[in-house]
This record gives C-alpha cells, sequence and structure tokens, in this order.
C-alpha cells in the first residue's frame, strides 16, 4: 500500500491550501465537496469535521491511511474537534496550526484547541504567504514513504 494521509479541519482551515503547497502544486481555490484522493492525500470537505454525522467517513477514511494531520486555523475563535476527538482513530495524528501570517492569528488559542483534541505537540505552524512550515512536513511525507517501501 502506498503512504496516504488524511487532512481533516474545519471548513476553510487550509487542508487543500496545505495539500498544493506540499506537493508544489499551483495553489487555486476551491471549496473540495466530497473525499478527494491525490497520490499521497486524502483531503475531504471541512463539513466531514463539523457535522457529526459525517464523522464516520472520516473514521472509514483513516483506516486507508498511515497518518492523519489535523489542521487548525489560527484565526479562528472556535475549534471543531470534539474532546479527545484523536482517540477515535486507531493512526498517529499531528497537529498543524495554519494561517499564521495573519494579523489575527491567535497560536495560544489553536494550540490549546489542538490539546483539547487529544493531540500532543510539537504543532508545525504553516502559512501559504510566507511558505514557512511545509519543509518539515515534506520530510515527514518523505519519512513515512521510506518506512512503507522497507
Ligand atoms: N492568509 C492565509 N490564507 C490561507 C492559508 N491557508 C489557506 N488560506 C486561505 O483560506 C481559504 C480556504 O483554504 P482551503 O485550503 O480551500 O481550505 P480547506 O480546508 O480545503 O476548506 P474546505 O475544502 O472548504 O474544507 C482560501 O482562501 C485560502 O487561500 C494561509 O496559510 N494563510
Ligand atoms: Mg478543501
Amino acid at each position: 500500500m502506498r503512504t496516504k494521509i488524511l487532512l481533516i479541519g474545519g471548513i476553510g482551515a487550509g487542508k487543500t491550501s496545505l495539500k498544493q503547497m506540499i506537493m508544489n502544486e499551483q495553489v487555486s481555490y476551491r471549496k473540495t465537496q466530497m473525499l478527494d484522493y491525490s497520490q499521497v492525500f486524502i483531503d475531504c470537505p471541512g463539513e466531514y469535521l463539523e457535522i457529526p454525522r459525517y464523522y464516520h467517513v472520516l473514521i472509514d477514511a483513516s483506516h486507508q491511511v498511515s497518518e492523519i494531520w489535523a489542521l487548525q486555523d489560527a484565526t479562528k475563535p472556535r475549534t471543531f474537534y470534539p474532546p479527545k476527538f484523536a482517540k477515535v482513530f486507531n493512526k498517529p495524528i499531528m497537529g498543524i496550526i495554519t494561517k499564521v501570517d495573519l494579523p489575527n492569528a491567535n497560536l495560544e488559542q489553536a494550540t490549546k484547541y489542538l490539546t483539547y483534541a487529544g493531540i500532543t505537540e510539537p504543532f508545525f505552524q504553516t502559512s501559504i504567504l510566507t511558505r514557512q512550515g511545509y519543509d518539515p512536513l515534506r520530510m515527514r511525507m518523505e519519512a513515512l514513504n521510506g518506512q512503507q517501501s522497507d
């Protein structure tokens, strides 16, 4: 099985942009409407996290991946992750704080939300504007690929 990573996060958290940055694709805005499988990532609409009756779709998708990346928009004054949500997945889960370039980004609050979701630090911080934070994620993705081919 090829390495796959499931991206989860609320609507507009930056899942699709993150995937495009990591894959060196052109970053263009288009709302994700359904589960979207590409070579490495499974991207999904933020509704699957925001609307609890869709949780089962995320849980099903998690069975097909080696790791989950959970995004939190640094500018959002609320979280969509229920307490200890990470524990429903039987896979490693990494926290990523997005949009750290924006003036209203609140890293402390985003860190609290991810921790509340049961995800452990360190959390990655990313920005599509300053392009910060993607190299460690690419390395992480490549390390997973390496483990897979062993
Ligand atoms: N300033 C800034 N804007 C960002 C960043 N990442 C994403 N955005 C913007 O946030 C908006 C939503 O980004 P998407 O990547 O489409 O978000 P998504 O999580 O895929 O959203 P859904 O598909 O609706 O679930 C777009 O207008 C992006 O340009 C970032 O790091 N900084
Ligand atoms: Mg999307």
